[in-house]
């Protein structure tokens, strides 16, 4: 008895220390294309945990291809490249969203709608993958809906 009370005792405390951010993702969304058959976009932010990491990919299952894209403003031309790694600083926040950084999702399942839930996967140059649910919204839906 005395040794399970002594575990607890170590769960509690650890339970209640401040412990390091871990790398996460949250505030996924996807925007649809303003046409069946042109591509969609996701937004997100990535929260680097202790230690640097490298973006490497965010897929879905329900679109044929994705790419990360900077949107770019040359001489009020909006262009667009596209970005093959993004590096998430430790302890930091980098958000994609409308007019900056994004992800095109090409040849979406035209059976998504808006309002349905999409599972996007974010893969790290380190292996490490995470997944995050994102809600649908229609074209031309501003960002915080
Ligand atoms: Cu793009």
């Amino acid at each position: 008895m005395r040794i399970v009370f002594g575990l607890g005792v170590a769960a509690m405390a650890l339970a209640s220390c401040s412990q390091p951010k871990e790398l996460a993702v949250d505030g996924a969304w996807v925007r649809l294309g303003a046409v069946t058959g042109r591509p969609a976009a996701a937004y997100f932010t990535v929260h680097g945990g202790p230690t640097p990491a490298t973006l490497i990919s965010v897929t879905t299952d329900v679109a044929i291809k994705s790419e990360m894209h900077e949107t770019m403003d040359e001489g009020g031309l909006s262009t667009m490249a596209q970005l093959t790694r993004v590096e998430i600083p430790a302890k930091t926040d980098v958000t994609f969203a409308p007019g900056g950084r994004h992800v095109m999702l090409f040849n979406m399942n035209s059976g998504i709608k808006p309002a349905d839930r999409v599972t996007l996967t974010f893969a790290f140059a380190d292996g490490t993958r995470i997944i995050n649910n994102a809600t649908v919204v229609a074209a031309g839906t501003p960002a915080g809906k």
